[in-house]
């Protein structure tokens, strides 16, 4: 269903791809970019030559070494100002329209999410007039493919940025301001996103993935995101989610059980996240628990502690979040 051209190249190498677009937020800029590449390019090629030329040129025993208004010298600094002056001028011009192409989408944008930076997270919420339609999320945005989305950034803590290089370009977070940016994917696929704005110790693993889903795909995630769990049954099930309440729902929220925490990822729909800690780890029951113990290893410097715990502890948290579907 998700797996398309984009899927592959974002596994093998996520961020070199601001050099391909697969929306228009990001199509303007990519050709800037090409546009700016090439005329550097070709500078440094012209004034290379221009080099060799001079430093290969026979030149007569008497002839002066420096350029002076007797001779043909000046003509070429004319020449050179003029041509650099036209060129960096249009490429002003230029810069300013596409800023403005990119500054808003061509329609009114289908949906709002806000995402919120923590260290080192990203919370994202599907916002809709209905507060009981309204969920939040982490880590994984999904937008329906081929409509604009509009996207408001906030941070809780320090100044982080949002960039996903392939559908747009990089808008930062900051605290105690509102700022938007808008994406849209043309293609189905998954879009690697990154913090660029070092904002700590974790900054690296601060990472997050774009889902382009097509609109009817989209709508069934969102209908399932929405469902609270049902609280489990199953006896080590249960004794793990006595066990989340008492520790872990400080910080996390897993709606329908009570647990309401608001400083950490939304986990009522853990599983159905590909990625868990911000893109660090591959979403398995065996990397949930490493996590649980071992964050500090994997994470140095991370909000969420590490637990020690026994193994009848492991087991009934395991089949706890397992339930997390
Ligand atoms: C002090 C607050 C705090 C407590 C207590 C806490 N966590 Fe966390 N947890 C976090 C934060 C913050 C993150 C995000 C860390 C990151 O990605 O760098 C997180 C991430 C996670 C994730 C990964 C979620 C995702 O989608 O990336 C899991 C799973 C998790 N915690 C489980 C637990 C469990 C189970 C407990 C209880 C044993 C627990 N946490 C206790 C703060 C906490
Ligand atoms: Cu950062």
């Amino acid at each position: 269903m998700l797996s398309s051209a984009a899927e592959a190249e974002t596994e093998a190498a996520p961020l070199n791809y601001f050099l391909h677009s697969y929306g228009p937020a990001s199509t303007p800029t990519m050709y800037l970019g090409w546009v700016f590449a090439a005329i550097a390019v070709a500078v440094f090629l012209i004034i290379a030559l221009l080099l060799a030329g001079a430093l290969f040129r026979k030149r007569a025993v008497d002839e002066p070494a420096s350029i002076g208004r007797d001779n043909q010298g000046m003509r070429w600094i004319y020449i050179g100002t003029g041509v650099s002056t036209c060129i960096l001028f249009a490429l002003a011009v230029y810069v300013l329209i596409t800023l403005n192409t990119i500054s808003r989408p061509a329609r009114t944008p289908a949906l709002t999410v806000t995402v919120t930076g923590y260290d080192w997270w990203w919370k994202v919420e599907y916002e809709d007039n209905d507060p009981a339609r309204r969920f939040v999320t982490a880590n994984e945005i999904h937008i329906p493919i081929g409509l604009p989305v509009l996207v408001k950034l906030k941070s809780a803590d320090v100044i982080h940025a949002f960039w996903v290089p392939m559908l747009a370009g990089k808008t930062q977070m900051i605290p105690g301001q509102a700022n938007e940016q808008w994406l849209e994917a043309e293609v189905e696929g998954i879009y690697r996103g990154q913090c660029t704005q070092y904002c700590g110790l974790q900054h690296a693993h601060m990472g997050f993935e774009v889902v382009a889903q097509s609109p009817a795909d989209f709508r069934a995630w969102q209908d399932e995101q929405r469902r609270a769990v049902i609280p489990a049954s199953a006896a080590d099930a249960v004794a793990g989610q006595h066990f989340f309440i008492e520790r872990c729902a400080g910080c996390h929220s897993v709606r329908g059980i009570g647990a309401a925490g608001a400083h950490a990822p939304d986990l009522t729909h853990l599983n159905s996240r590909r990625l868990i800690a911000a893109g660090l780890l591959t979403n398995t029951p065996e990397h949930q628990v490493e996590w649980i113990m071992h964050v500090q290893k994997l994470k140095p410097g991370d909000r969420m502690p590490g637990f020690e715990l026994s193994s009848s502890e492991i087991a009934a948290l395991s089949a706890f979040l397992s339930t997390l579907n």
